[in-house]
């Protein structure tokens, strides 16, 4: 078997080029000179009429190699090998199937013509990796497709079907049965035909104003991200220009943005969401066809239609027939949605419910369940009284998870008499829309079991990170840190409002306070109350909050927490900064200034010490899964790449250094040690 990713086979007069390069055919430098070599075969073989260009395994070729990114470049490159399959004088017909993307879909403009599958897609997906097409793509699709429907599917990245790709004018045929079979007749059937190169058609469009105009729409959908405003700049500079200028514009911006600060972090998240599934020691998952589900309220109704959605049989079980029916009309409810939101046919959701979805008010019903979730109150209490009881009733090798946020699972596990089959599995919500899971792993659990969570986890399309069963776990660890940052900047000087709009400038969706308000203020209040009594009087403890809910100012569901709400409007709640000012006064605090730099800088260092502690502690095993918490679960704006990463980016001595300083702010402050953060290189400078 040769090692050369691209073969070329003969089928009479037509060449059958294959790419083979698991596991998504990306563009490495090997591919790329098989291409070239592939081409000069075909423009030399005279008995050659035509070509078809396939790939082999699940998926034409997804892109560039995105590892060989920031390493030398490494001849010939896309552009050369695209260059060299268009310029043939002989048609070659890409045959897409899977996901074809980036340089992918690049690589098939170049090609004279596509076919497509039925079920393939297509894309440009650059500007999510913080980049533009680099490969021809700012200046192929618009030549093919008109400017606003290349701007759209560049500046968004988004996915575009089989059908639309033909309505559009991406591809030229649907390939019906046999895909290459379809692609050999298509290209005989065009032998005679002029050879259609959309390289030499002119730039759809003279003005660059008229494309410019377009430019405040895409940055408003993508705030704070570089690549989709730059894509705009760059096609309307193409404007009135031939190919090779356009082509030089486009390969200035990618390399300018390529080794950008945002292209990196948005590099390193889409590797540590893949790196997330490789876990020591998991074990063999157990099947997963039937799952229980026990409450269904606002968590377990989103859960339950994560699972319908996935395929899964759900039996939903609650304590009474009231709040059963209510459950079941929540996860109605949530299916209707995704209905109106075009996530499911209206047929699939009548049979899903008719068929997938069952409802009972008593425990036995889950006897053949395979994985149960449990999503009922959170109290210690109550959640082991529902285990107890799902010990009996649940069959042998069931596996059983618990959706709490922050319970002490080994303590849950420790009432039944299969603690290895016991799990946590924390959804965040709403859990049919959010995509992080973090899968608890107290020591007593069963790799197999932590493996069926994971399993779950996947088919359910989400994100599972692993975690140590800790207090808090990864996420709601480092909410607390930071929360606790920022309710001390408050208490010295701030006001909420400052420190919300600082947590938006930098990215976030919203700022820790209104977050706060949303979840609801008698959470955070419930917790301190719990820890009261092992509380160190030395440390510094901010009552602000306190205060709040002892007004029964709860946040959003009361109407009234650090702002007010009214409708879908939320106002600062002016009586705060008589709150605020007072437990200053009682501390004898002297407010002083600050700046939305210091606050995201205090915040966000508050994110990396205490993520350095969970490293350290061997509650996450990797940085890069604490950044996949911080992003998916949290908000942490995607093109920052995450605490972990923004600590790496700003070096680790400077940071070392900074977390040192922080120890007057803070009575409890422990600057953490940085070293699995620098895989064991020495932090020092
Ligand atoms: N380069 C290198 N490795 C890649 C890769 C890529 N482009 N895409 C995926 N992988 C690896 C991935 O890390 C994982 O590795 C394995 O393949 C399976 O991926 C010039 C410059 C294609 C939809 O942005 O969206 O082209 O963990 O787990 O869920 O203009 O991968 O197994 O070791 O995600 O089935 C543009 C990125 C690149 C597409 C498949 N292309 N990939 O999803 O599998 S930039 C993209 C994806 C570019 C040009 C520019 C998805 C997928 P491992 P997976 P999946």
């Amino acid at each position: 078997m040769s090692d050369d990713p691209v073969r070329l086979d003969l089928r009479g007069d037509i060449a059958v080029v294959t790419i083979d390069n698991p596991p998504v055919n990306a563009l490495g430098q090997a591919v790329r000179a098989g291409l070239v070599r592939a081409a000069e075969r075909i423009a030399q073989d005279a008995a050659i009429r035509g070509a078809v260009l396939v790939c082999a395994g699940r998926t034409f070729v997804a892109g560039a190699d995105i590892t060989e990114f920031g390493k030398p470049p490494a001849p010939p490159s896309l552009r050369d090998s695209n260059a060299a399959l268009e310029s043939l004088d002989k048609p070659v017909v890409a045959v897409l199937h899977g996901t074809a993307l980036g340089g992918g879909l690049e690589l098939a403009l170049s090609c004279h013509y596509r076919v497509i599958d039925s079920a393939g897609v297509v894309g440009l997906p650059e500007v999510t990796l913080g980049i533009i097409p680099g490969a021809g793509g700012t200046q192929r699709l618009p030549r093919l497709i008109g400017v606003a429907p290349a701007l759209d599917i560049i500046t968004s990245g988004r996915r575009v079907t089989g059908e639309e790709a033909l309505r559009l004018g991406i591809a030229d045929a649907i390939a019906q049965g046999d895909r290459l079979a379809f692609a050999l007749a298509f290209l005989r059937a065009r032998f005679d035909h002029p050879l259609p190169r959309v390289s030499k058609r002119p730039f759809p469009v003279t003005d660059p104003e008229a494309i410019l105009a377009l430019r405040a729409a895409v940055t408003k959908k993508s705030p704070g991200q570089v690549a989709p405003a730059r894509a705009i700049d760059v096609i309307a500079a193409s404007a009135g220009r031939d190919f090779a200028e356009g082509q030089a514009l486009e390969q200035e911006a990618f390399e300018a943005l390529r080794a950008s600060p945002q292209s990196k972090a948005l590099r390193h998240i889409f590797f540590a969401e893949r790196a997330i599934a490789k876990v020591p020691g998991l074990g063999t998952a157990r099947a997963l066809a039937r799952i229980g589900l026990v409450g269904g309220g606002l968590m377990g109704a989103g859960i339950g239609t994560a699972c319908l959605l996935a395929g899964l049989s759900v039996c939903l079980v609650e304590r009474d027939a009231t709040a059963l029916a209510a459950g079941r009309d929540r996860i109605d409810g949530l299916l209707d949605e995704a209905v109106k939101r075009g996530k499911l046919s209206a047929e699939d959701r009548a049979a899903m419910a008719a068929t997938r979805l069952t409802t009972a008010v008593v425990m036995a019903a889950l006897g053949d369940a395979d994985l149960i979730i449990e999503a009922v109150f959170e109290s210690l209490p109550v959640k082991q009284e529902v285990f107890r009881a799902l010990d009996r009733v649940a069959r042998p090798g069931a596996v059983l998870a618990t959706n709490t946020s922050y319970l002490d699972v080994a303590a849950i596990a420790a009432v039944t008499s299969r603690p290895g089959d016991v799990i946590g599995l924390h959804f965040f919500s709403p859990a049919h829309i959010m995509k992080l899971v973090e899968i608890v792993a107290p020591s007593s659990a069963d790799p197999d079991a932590v493996a069926t969570g994971f399993a779950l986890v996947k088919r359910l399309g989400k994100l599972g990170v692993w975690t140590a069963n800790a207090e808090g776990f990864i996420g709601n660890r480092i909410l607390s840190a930071y929360r606790r940052a920022a309710d001390q900047m408050v208490e010295d000087g701030a006001t909420p409002w400052a420190v919300d709009a600082a947590f938006r400038d930098f990215g976030f969706t919203m700022g820790v306070f209104a977050m706060q308000d949303m979840a609801g203020l008698d959470i955070g209040w419930a917790t301190r109350q719990r820890l009261a009594p092992t509380r160190d009087p030395a440390e510094r403890y901010v009552a602000i909050s306190d205060r709040l809910c002892e007004r029964g100012w709860f946040g959003r569901k009361t109407g009234r927490g650090y702002y007010i709400y009214k409708g879908a409007g939320a106002t600062p709640n002016p009586e705060v900064d008589a709150i605020i000012a007072a437990e200053r006064q009682a501390k004898g605090i002297k407010a002083r200034a600050f700046t939305s730099a210091e606050i995201q800088n205090r915040v966000l260092l508050a994110m990396i010490n205490e993520g350095a502690w969970i490293l350290e502690d061997g509650v996450a095993l990797r940085a890069g899964d604490i950044d996949v918490v911080m992003v998916n679960g949290y908000g942490f704006p995607r093109w920052r790449g995450g605490p972990m990463h923004a600590a790496e980016a700003r070096g680790l001595a400077q940071v070392k250094a900074e977390l040192e300083t922080l120890r007057h702010e803070d009575t409890l402050w422990r600057a953490a040690p940085l070293q699995r953060l620098s895989n064991g290189k020495d932090v020092e400078a």
